[in-house]
């Protein structure tokens, strides 16, 4: 079945499903979307009646469009189970379960892109303070990684397997150096994100290897 990825090269989400697609060696084509050029075009009509939220990833196989990075994850694993992105016994899948929300649901979207333009636009922060915003909010979420991955870590964020938490970190820790959090406050991290680092289906999948990276 083709599967074509709607991406941008900077956009963390859309990274967590490229990982995912090269891990399982899924061949697929990427479709860019520029999140900023023309207003957006994740606000376009044609983008809108892929995804209402105006957001990427969006995958599409065959005739069906899927949204939300960490659902289009337990689509893949379900369809290609091989390598695994959740361990197999159920406390293992929450504990990754709640490494992936601490970075899906309580760090990125705090930063995303129309949080940070919205304060700009309507609450009169310049782009410093802007910054300072999404730092702060990055070195707390991640801060609560660092521990979840001192106790529950190995060579990678959970064990010794690459697991979807892995998949969560590496662009999360992108968006951090962005923004200049301070990494030495998340030595764990940094070592695992190092080690991801080296690993074919992450170096593929970066935002500089994009056919959109500027
Ligand atoms: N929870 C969603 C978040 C998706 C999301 O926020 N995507 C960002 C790029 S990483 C986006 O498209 N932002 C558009 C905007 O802020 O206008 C997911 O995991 O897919």
């Amino acid at each position: 079945m083709s599967m074509v990825l709607r991406s941008y090269w900077r956009s963390s989400c859309s990274w967590r499903v490229r990982i995912a697609l090269n891990l399982k060696s899924l061949p697929h084509e990427v479709e860019s979307v520029h999140l900023v050029a023309n207003g957006g075009e994740q606000h376009s009509d044609a983008h809108r009646a892929l995804n209402p939220m105006r957001e990427l990833p969006v995958l599409t196989v065959g005739d069906v469009h899927l949204a939300q990075s960490v659902a289009i994850l337990e689509y893949l694993d379900e369809l290609y189970p091989d390598p695994p992105l959740y361990p197999a016994d159920a406390v293992s899948r929450a504990r990754v379960r709640q490494m992936v929300e601490v970075v899906n649901s309580g760090t990125q979207p705090v930063q995303n892109l129309r949080v940070m333009q919205k304060l700009g636009r309507d609450f009169g922060l310049d782009r410093p303070a802007q910054v300072q915003w999404s730092r702060d909010w990055i070195e707390f979420g991640l801060g609560a990684l660092e521990i979840l991955v001192q106790q529950q870590g190995g060579r990678y964020c959970f064990g010794d397997e690459v697991t979807a938490a892995d998949l969560c970190l590496v662009p999360q820790m992108y968006n951090a150096r962005r923004f200049d959090a301070d990494m030495g406050r998340i030595p764990g991290l940094v070592a695992v994100d190092e080690r991801l680092a080296t690993l074919p289906a992450f170096k593929a999948a970066h935002p500089d290897r994009q056919p959109d990276a500027v």
